[in-house]
């Protein structure tokens, strides 16, 4: 006897509706749970009326995407308190990091020679971003990010707006670059690749940096460092300049002169007026983002220079981008450039 028909047998003994039972079974099954959606049937709509695809083929994709709780439960949980400087750097500066990110710099210094040619990007720069991001590719994320997406457009409201673009774009990037959207893996965020670029990054920014036909930041190192220098010069990286300036502050103003989030609104020589000073020489009109960390020795008062804001560029953050920018200073430190 089957398990079913065991089953069965059980259910009747218990006077319990098999059909329904199963019924409930089958929908408690992952895939299909999108299937007859208002939203995403709406949604297909729109990608046949304003990006010609193929309903039909969009309804079978979407019938096979699954929701993911998971994802839901992570993206709506309550930030956790924001780590002190102290404390969020040894989670990026670490011994492994700094001889891994040395060895991914020998096996691809080729190509990240050229992409600081290209582009005007340190090769430093480019391996602490991926480092960063995936500890070089070692962590890109195993959500389909066909789920990912889905479940945050159509059941995450607060940034549905966001996520529902990123789908969008996924949808246009997988047919642009001829893949099976259904076996491209992310984030839970659907970042993706060793650079962790989102779909719409991906379509912005990413280049085919081995010239083989394909744009591949899942598998492909070299198309990965092209596309992080090339995100990088486009949101503004001036070679040859710095990130960050020490700053040592005096008298009671000092404070008054942080800038509240990382717009660069305040300048040097504002700065200097409130009892800031640095042993760098910068011009007096340089914007900057003026910030304080609470590091292993104490405070630590510094002005993010117009490369650092680039770098928040990549990630919203001034420990994601001090973490970034120290991590390529070690990395230069253990192997020196040539
Ligand atoms: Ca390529």
């Amino acid at each position: 006897m089957t398990r079913v028909q065991n089953l069965k047998q059980a259910m009747r003994s218990w006077g319990i509706a098999v059909g329904a039972l199963l019924g409930l079974v089958g929908q408690a099954q992952a895939a299909g749970e999108y299937q007859g959606s208002p939203k995403v049937a709406e949604f297909i709509a729109e990608m046949t009326r304003d990006h010609g695809f193929a309903g039909e083929q969009l309804t079978a994709l979407f019938d096979q995407v699954e929701r993911k709780q998971a994802i839901l439960d992570a993206i709506s949980r309550p930030a956790e308190k924001v780590k002190p400087w102290k404390d969020y750097r040894p989670i990026f500066i670490t011994e492994a990091r700094i001889s891994k990110g040395v060895d991914f710099w020998n096996k691809h210094a080729e190509a990240l020679a050229r992409a600081e040619q290209e582009y005007g990007v340190p090769a430093e720069v480019i391996v602490s971003i991926i480092g960063v991001e995936t500890f070089y590719g070692g962590n890109t994320g195993s959500w389909r990010v066909l789920d990912a997406l889905s479940t945050l457009c159509f059941d995450y409201p607060p940034r549905a707006e966001f996520f529902c673009q990123q789908l969008r774009e996924f949808l246009i990037l997988a047919r642009e670059q001829q893949i099976d959207p259904l076996t491209v893996k992310g984030s839970y965020a659907g970042a993706m690749g060793l650079p962790q670029f989102m779909p719409g990054s991906f379509r912005a920014y990413a280049v085919d940096f081995d010239g083989d036909g394909h744009i591949d930041i899942w598998t492909n190192p070299v198309d990965a460092i092209g596309s992080v220098a090339s995100y990088f010069k486009r949101h503004g990286w001036v070679s040859g300049e710095s990130v960050v300036s020490r700053a040592q502050v005096k008298g009671e103003q000092a404070d008054s002169g942080l800038t509240q989030g990382l717009d660069p609104v305040k300048t040097v020589g504002e700065l200097r007026t409130l009892g800031w000073s640095s042993a760098d020489v910068l011009r007096d009109d340089i914007p900057v983002t003026a910030f304080r960390f609470d590091g292993a020795e104490g405070q630590e008062y510094w002005m993010g220079l117009p490369n650092f804001y680039v770098i928040t560029r990549y990630n919203r953050s001034a420990m994601y981008a001090m973490a970034v920018h120290q991590l390529s200073g070690e990395l230069i430190a253990k192997r020196g450039r040539p």
